[in-house]
Parts: structure tokens; sequence; C-alpha cells
């Protein structure tokens, strides 16, 4: 049987536009998708789709040999905002489904492992600009430090086992054909939707917020990329930065409104506003552009072109 791919969490933001990308490389047979729930997305339907719960090992080694998989790709995570509220949970999950994978990997039952971090792994004392790939690293939220201590994990586990695992610091996603899953980023993607629906909306984040930011089509492209790179350009075995575009609320806005001129922006912080200024504004990603060939497409004037025919498109279908 040809190896294959298994993507987990393929219902989420990312792990779903993972799934479409790598079907369209690979074939649709090629690719299996799987989540804790069943999937409601005709595409994902397209192809071989599992039900999979990441924190129970026997479940995950059993769709592992099933499918002859050589490649996993661990998408499910709880995200800032959630793992707030449900810290313990957060926890859980996201280090259960990592130590997961890399035992499966260390039992060499699969071959390649790819696994997200994210910029929420720095802290309020790490420098904001231009944040360097080594710097101090003190998150202040779970999901941050489930990430930080996700990175350090991946490192052992290649060093000590051998394990071919490679990750991202992801920056917010942004991206319009799944829902936002709970991250303190989400108010860049619902403005898009309110702004079509409504004309207005209310930011959760205020005005001069400054965060990095990237299109989803960059991530999965960066993503594909250090996957394919060979093993001797990965040097990095925690995690790699990774910058797109840095934007406040108020600049997002303002290209919004260049093609929605009535649309109007209100702002009232919530408990992610916390979460935010405890992050840097822009990151430095010469490492991963130098070590695998990393190069970003999308800034934010093309960024809102494509969210705006994006949300379009979707609500014509629904
Ligand atoms: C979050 N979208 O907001 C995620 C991301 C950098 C933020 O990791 O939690």
């Amino acid at each position: 049987m040809p190896s294959k791919i298994l993507i987990v969490g393929a219902c989420g933001q990312i792990g779903s536009e993972l799934t479409f990308a790598l079907r369209d490389i690979h074939g649709e047979d090629a690719v299996i998708a799987s989540d804790i729930k069943s999937s409601t997305s005709p595409e994902l339907a397209s192809g071989p789709f599992e039900i999979l719960d990441a924190t129970d090992y026997d479940n995950f080694k059993t769709v592992v040999s099933k499918h002859n998989i050589d490649t996993v790709y661990m998408m499910a995570a709880m995200l800032s905002g959630t793992a707030e509220k449900f810290p313990e949970k957060g926890w859980d999950l996201n280090m259960t489904s990592l130590f997961n994978v890399l035992n499966l990997g260390k039992e060499k039952l699969v071959n390649k492992i790819f696994w997200p971090s994210s910029i929420a792994v720095f802290g309020p004392t790490t420098p904001k600009v231009d944040t360097p790939q080594q710097t101090i690293m003190e998150p202040t939220t779970v999901y941050g430090i489930s990430k930080q201590a996700g990175e350090r994990w991946c490192a052992y586990y290649y060093k000590r086992y051998g394990v071919d695992v490679r990750s991202i610091r992801y920056p917010g996603l942004i991206s319009y054909k799944t829902p936002p899953g709970g991250g303190t980023t989400d108010y860049a993607i619902e403005i898009f939707h309110e702004a079509l629906k409504s004309s207005s909306y209310t930011s959760f984040l205020s005005q001069e917020t400054t965060l990095p930011m990237m299109y989803m089509d960059d991530a999965i492209n960066a993503t594909i990329s250090i996957m394919d790179a060979p093993t001797e350009s990965i040097k990095i075995r925690s995690s790699y930065n990774l910058a797109g575009v840095s934007f406040t609320p108020e600049e997002l806005y303002a290209e919004v409104k260049k093609h929605i001129p009535d649309f109007e922006m209100n702002y009232k912080s919530d408990f992610r506003q916390d979460i935010a200024d405890s992050w840097p504004n822009c990151i430095n990603d010469s490492e991963a552009a130098s070590d695998w060939g990393w190069k970003k497409d999308f800034d934010l004037e093309m960024i809102v072109k494509e969210m705006l025919a994006g949300v379009k498109s979707l609500k014509e279908v629904n």
C-alpha cells in the first residue's frame, strides 16, 4: 500500500485548508483527514476521513496502521482565547496530542511529523519589534505555555530519538473557508463577515494593537515547504519564527473601508486584549528564509481583497 499523509484536526482552520492543498498535490486518496467529530465539509468528504481523538494513543495508532501513514500533520489544538477559559483541558489536549504523535515517531510507526507552534510562545518580556528566533520567552497564556513546552519536547525527541518533527511559529492566521477557532486574532477574520453583513464591526482589541498576522495561503505554503525541505536544511528543531504582515485593527479597518466606504468600526476590548498585549508586534523570520527558502506573498492590501472576495463567494453559495 502506498504511504499516506494523515491530517489530525482536519476540521480546524489550518487543518481543513492543509487537507485541500495536500490532496491537490498528492491526490484525494493519499491524504487521510481526521478529527474528533465527523466533518460537515463537502470538500473534506471528497477523500478518506476518520474520527480520531488525538489524545487517545491507541486510536491514533490504529488509524496510522490502517492507512499505512508515513507523514502526520498534528493540527489539533485549543487556541489562546478558549484555553484561558479551560486551562487544564487546553494543556491536556495540546500536550497529550503532541506526545502521542512524537511517540508514534519514536516507535518508527510514522516517519515525518509537522506540529504547529505559535508566536504565542513569546511573552511581555520578549523584545516586541523584530522578535528574533532565539530570545526571552515567558508566555503568560496556557496556549503559549503549552506551545513553548511543546517546542522543547520536539527538539528533545529529535535529539534523543531521531524523530523527524518540524514546526512553525504561526502568526495570527486569516482565512475565510472555516469559522474562527477561539483565537485572540479572530477579530481579523470576523471583521470581513461583519463588514459584508452589517457594515459595522466592534473589535475586541483596541485600535492600536499591532500583531503579527498572515494570510492562510502563505501559511499553507510555508507548512508544505518546511515539510518538503531536505532533512539537513532543517537546523532548528524547536520551531521556526514565521512572519507575514503586522497591522493594527485601525489599519485593517482603513484598508477594508477602501472597498466598503460606509463601513464603521468600533472598539471594545475584552479579556483577549491582555493576551494580545503580551505578544510581539513583528517577527524576524530570517532563519526560515535562509534554511528552507521561506518567502511570504500576501501583504495587507492583498489579504483584504482576497478575504472580501472569499467571504462574498461563501455568501453566494450558502
Ligand atoms: C490564537 N490564532 O489567536 C491563534 C494564534 C498567534 C495567535 O496562535 O490563539
